[in-house]
């Protein structure tokens, strides 16, 4: 009827039906015959596309006409996971679409599975991101989301006789029905050269800046659906190569190095760096940065104007929210922006730049806190390296009429001049921007008292607090159907856009014929893991085990290793014959080490060395199984959070800025064995003490151990269990004799244990016993699990995004109709 709407789009089986054999006819030039279950799959996300894009056209449109204030989010990383079970949902077709394919002798859930997801992020970040993304459809937050295309994204993991092995993730591979490439949006981006400052044509004073390389970035968009209702775009930038720059070797002859030209341009966003939470200043991850900031501010500089406004009144009608430091170059390119190309003065373009910007840390470890040295920045951005002294140089200004010591001042300043001279991301981004947040309570105190403490005592209301949230429609809706249906056949469905609504769910907690219900969806969702864990790790796991799971990056703060510690106590008192107050546990481990990364490589070692032992040893007579699932994604997480008992979230306490997989886990009603660290604590808060497995030192507790000068090896001396646990490591039996293979964890956990393990391990198997204790009074862990699931209210990313519009965006949502 508005002239966008055409053709047969309804939501009907029949509808649906019909457009589905005709995109695999004409879409794919296939007869039904000789397609392929992912030629289905393609043809089906094509007939889902159509409908999709219906229903987001219309958002924009309204987005348009109101003239609404709204955001760009900036992030290097996302993870939004598999898109068309989502749609399905969004759309409300599940139903209608799984009907429409059994016509055709087709199964839906096969269909779903052939889905290859976009891996363009390390973990939690990117995910977060995504569900935000998801939230801000649904609630309809006029946005966009700005990040990379990368052509290969986070590695595939395999693992080889117990070691991780990475290979490229060709996730283009058979093609991309979700995303819309867009020629005409596309931007030239500079790197290099040198600046020059002189007079313009005008009289005035201007700097120009002479980059010798240019690169183009074009626009792929891919509409995310909110549900029910309106959608953002994704726009990731795809790096080319300028036409018209390299002409003169084309007409030199010279083809072929016109091509290797076009070829380097294009490995700018080649791949995404596989490190999370530590990095290596690497040139390309820069360029890579730079990149993706500079085509996403002249992208929304062009909308901005686009809507005829005033460039210095890009603050009234934008906020742009930078997703960590990784995208804070944003900071000195929107300066350029405005000083250089649209001609403002500094005074007025600094106002709006920090009125601009919002800045989100998701870290306080110091070792992925980014740094850049001068000199490589310097080398590839010198116009923006200028910017950043001038900034500095206003700023630290401004501090000495406080009278700040030397000291202070040095501490402040967005450059370090100690060791190898470098610009300081955070700062700058804390400096650049109207608000900065942490992402959980505890997270957001500790960065206002320790990493940005000089910053909160000068701008005490520049800090805030947004604890995470998750997408409760694809971790709870689309990926545990059963236990949802469940849910709301008790309470309705209105948890699907209220998801404080559970908490109805308390009145049945002790309703022995829902928790029998409750506990058998479990037991399923437990057989279907099982199945995939024979296939895909060759280890067979009786389903009515408890399911003691650890899935997240593998990192030494997370402490996976400390749960090896635990399972070789449970395997030695067995072997003792001890083992009878042992609830049969499967011990389920996933994640991925960053490739460089020495011992979080040992980590995935160890454990699968622990399972061989495990495993296969008469004496434990099945009563342990420990099994590493590779691979870990968000299509993975989608099998795992629904088919696990116990949750662990075991970082040092201080060190996890906040978590999300532990909201995933406790949204599908498993128990969390957990320290007081990022949104643990408020979790806790949530679901009841009594109903949260606590253990471990405080973050006070913590630093006051270090301060009173930590000696690990008196742990080893005195506690004689642990002592045998840590032998094992260089004992060689966990290694067919080899007592160097895991010297390198035994030696850093008895000299420096810099994340505790040994501090907590008592505390640790005191409560793990609790817990074994627990899970023998089937109809207590019942009530537990519904109480978790019932008190998960708050951890919606709908309410995140909530707080993200009172306390930071100051927008109106504009709901479609
Ligand atoms: C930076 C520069 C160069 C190369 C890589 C990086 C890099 C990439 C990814 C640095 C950090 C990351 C990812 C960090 C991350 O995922 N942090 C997690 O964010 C979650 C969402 O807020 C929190 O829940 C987790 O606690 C936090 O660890």
């Amino acid at each position: 009827s508005n002239g966008i709407v055409s053709g047969k789009l309804g939501l009907s089986k029949d509808e649906i039906k019909d457009s589905f054999l005709e995109k695999t006819f004409y879409g794919l030039g296939r007869i039904p015959a000789l397609a392929t279950q992912n030629d289905f799959y393609t043809a089906m996300a094509f007939a889902i596309r159509d409908r999709v894009l219906r229903q987001f056209v219309r958002s924009t449109q309204q987005f348009n006409e109101k003239d609404a204030r709204g955001v760009a989010y900036l992030s290097a990383e996302y993870l939004p996971g598999p898109h068309l079970g989502n749609n399905l949902l969004s759309l409300e077709i599940i139903k209608e679409t799984r009907e429409a394919l059994a016509e055709v002798n087709l199964d839906l859930d096969e269909i779903l599975d052939q889905e290859v997801e976009p891996g363009l992020g390390n973990g939690g970040l990117g995910r977060l991101a995504s569900c935000y993304m998801d939230a801000m459809a649904t609630l309809g937050i006029p946005s966009i989301a700005y990040g990379i295309r990368y052509e290969f994204g986070i590695f595939k993991q395999e693992i080889r006789d117990g070691w991780q092995e990475e290979s490229t993730d060709k996730w283009l591979h058979y093609g991309n029905p979700w995303e819309i490439v867009r020629p005409e949006i596309a931007y030239e981006v500079h790197f290099g050269g040198k600046t020059e400052s002189g007079i313009d044509e005008k009289g005035n004073y201007s700097v120009a800046w002479n980059a010798d390389t240019v690169i183009k970035g074009v626009a792929y968009d891919t509409p995310i659906l909110g549900y029910k209702s309106n959608g953002i775009i994704m726009r990731l930038w795809k790096a080319e190569a300028i036409e018209s720059f390299d002409f003169s070797i084309y007409n030199s002859g010279d083809y072929y190095k016109a091509v290797e030209k076009k070829m380097r341009s294009e490995n700018l966003t080649k791949v995404l760096y596989p490190n999370d939470e530590n990095l290596q200043g690497k040139e390309l991850r820069l360029k890579q940065q730079y990149f993706f900031v500079c085509c996403s501010l002249k992208d929304t500089i062009r909308l901005h104007l686009l809507q005829g406004r005033k460039l210095d009144q890009l603050h009234d009608k934008f906020t742009i929210q930078l997703n960590d430091t990784h995208p804070s170059i944003a900071v000195a390119e929107l300066m350029r922006l405005l000083v250089d190309e649209h001609k403002m003065e500094w005074e007025k373009a600094w106002h709006v730049t920090r009125h601009t910007f919002a800045y989100t840390n998701h870290t306080l470890l110091p070792e992925a806190l980014e740094k850049w040295s001068i000199d490589l920045f310097g080398r590839l951005l010198p116009r923006h390296l200028e910017i950043i002294y001038e900034i500095n140089s206003r700023f630290l200004n401004e501090l000495r009429e406080l009278q700040y010591s030397a000291n202070k001042i040095a501490r402040m300043s967005l450059i370090e001049e100690s060791g190898e001279p470098s610009i300081r991301m955070a700062h700058l981004a804390t400096v650049g921007s109207f608000k900065v947040n942490g992402v959980s309570a505890l997270h957001s105190r500790l960065l206002k008292e320790q990493v940005l403490n000089d910053f909160a005592e000068l701008w005490p209301d520049k800090f805030t607090n947004v604890t995470n949230g998750i997408s409760h429609r694809r971790f709870l809706v689309v990926s545990n159907p059963a236990l949802s249906d469940l849910i709301s056949e008790k309470i309705g469905r209105d948890w699907l856009t209220d998801l404080y609504k559970l908490k109805g769910l308390e009145a049945f907690a002790e309703d022995e014929d829902f928790q029998k219900k409750w506990m058998d969806i479990k037991l399923e969702n437990k057989k279907a893991l099982s199945k995939h864990i024979e296939e895909y790790a060759g280890v067979k796991i009786d389903p009515t085990m408890m399911f003691d799971v650890q899935v997240k990056r593998i990192h030494e703060y997370k402490r996976q290793h400390l749960k090896v510690l635990h399972i070789l106590s449970l395997y030695r008192r067995i072997k003792k014959g001890e083992g009878e107050r042992i609830s049969p546990t499967a011990f389920i481990f996933a994640g991925k080490a960053a490739p460089g990364y020495f011992m979080a490589k040992r980590i995935i070692k160890l454990i699968s060395s622990v399972a061989d032992l495990v495993n296969k040893d008469p004496d434990v007579n099945g009563k342990l199984k420990v099994v590493f699932i590779p691979n870990f994604n968000v299509k993975l997480a989608q099998r795992i959070y629904p088919a696990s008992d116990l949750s662990e979230q075991i970082s040092m306490a201080g060190k996890e800025a906040s978590g999300t997989g532990n909201m995933k886990f406790a949204l599908n009603g498993a128990l969390t064995v957990g320290t007081l660290d990022g949104a643990n604590v408020e979790i806790r808060d949530e679901v009841g003490k009594e109903n949260f497995f606590l253990f471990g030192l405080t973050t006070e507790e913590v630093q006051q151990t270090r301060q009173d000068g930590y000696r690990p090896s008196e742990y080893y001396e005195q506690n004689k269990e642990l002592q045998g646990i840590l032998d094992m490591l260089i004992s060689g039996e966990l290694s067919n004799g080899d007592t160097e293979l895991f010297k390198p964890i035994f030696e850093n956990l008895l000299q420096q244990d810099p994340y505790l393990l040994l501090k907590d391990y008592q505390s640790y198997i005191d409560c793990q016993e609790e817990i074994h204790e627990a899970w023998r009074k089937p109809k207590e862990w019942a009530r537990m699990s519904i109480l978790n699931v019932a008190n998960m209210g708050k951890f919606s990313s709908d309410r995140s995004i909530q707080d993200y519009v009172e306390k930071i965006w100051n927008l109106q949502p504009i709901k479609a109709d």
